[in-house]
């Protein structure tokens, strides 16, 4: 039985050129190569992996996770001239600003950094990937063991009203939510960042166990969240947990949070789904992430999550040395295979 991995290639029409970093300007680290080398190292495993695309977008679940304020500025953004991009750099501070979505300039209302631009392709670009994750979700509900979602750009930075940290729709959460109509579901994080918008969303809910490790906020983005504090609100209390790690964890220390904090966690929860949001920014060449994983590790981790025995959508985040990101995703698929 092959893994079913999910692509759409309008996935490769939004290109990101830039990105504006602590004052300097960087090209931007989100590329379209990324998905292609990810789709290339896919490929060389015909015998391990099936690529499809996704049917259609998830409109209606797009709908239901993220605002209408947010999905109309997307819209908006569609008027941008073609190759043209436009980023956020000004943004209220007081809580009751009402922006107007349908002016670009306003678009600092619903977004948290100025290193996610916008352009006229950002809409169907993200719609599909979230698309490979909403499928995804509905073929592991359907019986399959693992599904692979190669979603780009990727999500688990947006959270309901807000773009940021090259995020656009939150594919993980919306996978989350599909499945936890028929089940409960554990969110594993492994992205170098804070999902601080995949915990936004379901901080009040005890269906969803959202599990994030990541580096310590008060050193790495995104800085405000993230912290072991943040434990969920209401009927979630307890259902959110943070494992924030200092600059240069090695693979030896991550694991050993890994096995004795987070997998307990998961099976103590006993959910009958489970999402893997993969981050490889936690790689050692990663010029973002400042961990010290090899291609080797992330089978490890692939291991140890097939070893929780449940039906598991993987759903692609960051990783951003682009020349063995597609080597980590198939080191850490056939962990799980
Ligand atoms: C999905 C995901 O991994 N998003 C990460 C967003 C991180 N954005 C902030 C990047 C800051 C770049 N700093 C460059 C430092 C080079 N040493
Ligand atoms: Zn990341």
């Amino acid at each position: 039985m092959k893994m079913p991995c999910l692509f759409h290639p309008e996935q490769l029409l939004f290109k990101p050129v830039y990105e504006w970093a602590f004052g300097d300007k960087i090209d931007h680290p989100e590329t379209t190569a990324r998905a292609e080398n990810i789709l290339g190292a896919l490929r060389a495993n015909p015998d391990l992996f099936a690529i499809e695309a996704p049917k259609t977008r998830p409109l209606g679940a797009l709908r239901d996770s993220h605002s209408y304020n947010l999905l109309t500025l997307y819209n908006t953004a569609r008027q941008l001239p073609d190759g043209e991009t436009f980023y956020p750099s000004v943004f209220p501070r007081e809580g009751n600003v009402k922006g107007d979505p349908t002016t670009l300039k306003q678009a600092g209302c619903f977004c948290f950094d100025s290193g996610t631009p916008l352009s006229n392709r950002t809409f169907d670009a993200a719609a599909w990937s979230a698309a490979c994750a909403y499928e995804g979700a509905k073929l592991v509900k359907r019986g399959a063991k693992c599904v692979y979602a190669l979603s780009r750009p990727p999500g688990h930075h947006a959270s309901r009203e807000f773009f940021g940290g090259y995020s656009y729709f939150n594919n993980t959460a919306i996978a989350a939510r599909y499945l936890k109509r028929t089940g409960t579901v554990a969110i594993i994080d492994i992205d170098f960042h804070h999902g601080n918008g995949t915990q936004s969303m379901f901080y009040r809910d005890d269906r969803v166990l959202s599990i994030s490790i990541h580096g310590d906020p008060r050193e790495f983005y995104p800085f405000y969240s993230g912290f072991p504090t943040e434990t969920g609100a209401g009927k979630g209390e307890g259902y959110n947990l943070n494992f924030p790690l200092p600059a240069k964890t090695s693979f030896a220390e991550w694991m050993q949070i890994f096995e004795q904090n987070v997998l307990p966690a998961v099976r103590h929860f006993s959910p009958e789904f489970l999402i893997l949001a993969a981050g490889f920014d936690t790689y050692i060449k990663d010029p973002i992430g400042d961990f010290t994983f090899q291609t080797k590790d992330y089978e490890t981790v692939g291991a140890h999550v097939k070893a929780l025995d449940l039906p598991t959508l993987v759903v692609q985040e960051g990783g951003y040395y682009t020349p063995d990101l597609g080597a980590n995703v198939v080191s850490l698929l056939r962990g799980l295979a």
